[in-house]
């Protein structure tokens, strides 16, 4: 397995609409998509800077993932997602490799992308995504 790029950087926010606002105002880049995840309890804001996109994500339960990190850590850094070409295998690697996995298939996820997390607890702290078409 070898991740292409990293296709996004999560980051919590207690409201998207006022995050939105430094990422259009300060750093001059542009929301070209808002989508509720409702699988994931969260709202998100896409922002493309070269190929890769900032999500932000705002929780819409706070027993949600994002909701309990927001309250356990505040807002900040969530998770980084590789692109991989097939997330399936790439987390069946992943686990062969002894790697604790939240998903052992992907799941649909923003863009209708297909997704998979490993646990932080297994990667230095750093909640990872996989995710990608296949
Ligand atoms: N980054 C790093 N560590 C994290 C974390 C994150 N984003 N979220 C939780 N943790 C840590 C907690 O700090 C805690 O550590 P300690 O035990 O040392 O205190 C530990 O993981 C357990 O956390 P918890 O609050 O008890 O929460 P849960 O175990 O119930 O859930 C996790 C943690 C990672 C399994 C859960 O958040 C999860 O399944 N995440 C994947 C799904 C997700 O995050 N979806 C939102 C994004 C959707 C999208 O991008 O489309």
């Amino acid at each position: 397995m070898k991740p292409t790029h990293i296709e996004h950087i999560g980051i919590a926010v207690k409201s998207l609409n006022e995050s939105i606002l430094f990422y259009e105002n300060v750093l001059g880049l542009k929301c070209y998509a808002v989508e509720e995840i409702k699988d994931q309890k969260v709202r998100t804001a896409f922002f493309m800077v070269g190929q890769t996109k900032i999500e932000l994500l705002e929780s819409t339960d706070p027993e949600g993932p994002v909701g309990k990190f927001i309250e356990k850590k505040g807002e900040g850094l969530h998770h980084i997602a590789f692109a991989m070409e097939n997330v399936s295998k790439a987390l069946t690697e992943a686990e062969s490799k002894n790697v604790r996995l939240i998903d052992k298939t992907p799941r649909k996820g923003a863009e209708g992308l297909n997704i998979g997390f490993l646990h932080p607890k297994s990667t230095n702290g750093v909640l990872m995504e996989f995710c990608g078409k296949d």
